[in-house]
């Protein structure tokens, strides 16, 4: 049985569990981190020196970092059209994996989301969340571009890279942001709400992580 360790509200955790549902894994998932705590424990050291979550188990082995975890899952359990065994193709994925790390979460959680649920209205830094934005929109832009070529980011169906990517967008399409028009990225969005696994470990809502 794969053991998970995280809240269900962090975006990590979520591509964690989404990963594990459209795999069709058996699993259980232990809340930790956020209100539940525990990350500063040495068991918990022991399992994640960072004391972040995800942390999964399986088979007795620990891993972290969501994408990795996501890569595991797909090279171990995962079809070829999810994780596919040609270096070519797996690298073009991977391209949108690290860019989803290297770039969409700077761009996006720590440069807008952050800025806006870690403050209360009137209390945010109005012109920073502004440049974000902006910026964001420039890179957005290239996901969108992306997804005017084929359904998912690897062709016809999700693979392990549209759920590290793709787990960022219900926050980006129901945060109090402005929005540039990117149709295909929209309509991506929509396919993937209309996945019972995105539905049930992606939207979920954050309202309980905003400032109070
Ligand atoms: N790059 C790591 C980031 C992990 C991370 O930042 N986790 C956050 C939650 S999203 C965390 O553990 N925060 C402390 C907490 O929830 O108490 C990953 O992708 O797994």
């Amino acid at each position: 049985m794969i053991t998970v360790w995280g809240r269900a509200t962090s975006s990590n955790v979520q591509t964690v569990m989404w990963a594990l549902a459209e795999l069709d894994l058996p699993h259980e998932r232990i809340d930790a981190g956020g209100p539940f705590g525990g990350l500063d424990t040495p068991e918990f050291a022991a399992m994640n020196p960072n004391r972040l979550v995800p942390v999964l188990r399986d088979g007795g082995e620990y891993l972290w970092e969501s994408a990795s975890i996501v890569r595991y899952l797909g090279a171990r359990y995962g079809s070829e059209q999810f994780w596919p065994s040609d270096p070519l193709k797996r690298a073009k994925l991977d391209q949108w994996s690290d860019w989803t790390k290297t770039t969409l979460v700077p761009a996006f959680i720590t440069n807008v989301f952050k800025l806006i649920i870690s403050k209360r209205p009137g209390e945010r830094d109005e012109a920073a969340i502004r440049k974000g934005v902006a910026e964001l929109a420039n890179v957005m832009r290239i996901f969108d571009e992306r997804l005017s070529e084929a359904a998912y980011l690897g062709g016809d169906e999700p693979c392990f890279a549209d759920i590290v990517a793709g787990v960022l967008l219900y926050r980006y399409f129901t945060l109090e942001i402005e929005r540039a028009d990117l149709p295909h990225l929209e309509a991506y969005y929509e396919r993937l709400t209309r996945r019972p696994t995105y539905a049930r470990h992606v939207m979920i809502s954050y309202d309980s992580m905003r400032a109070k």
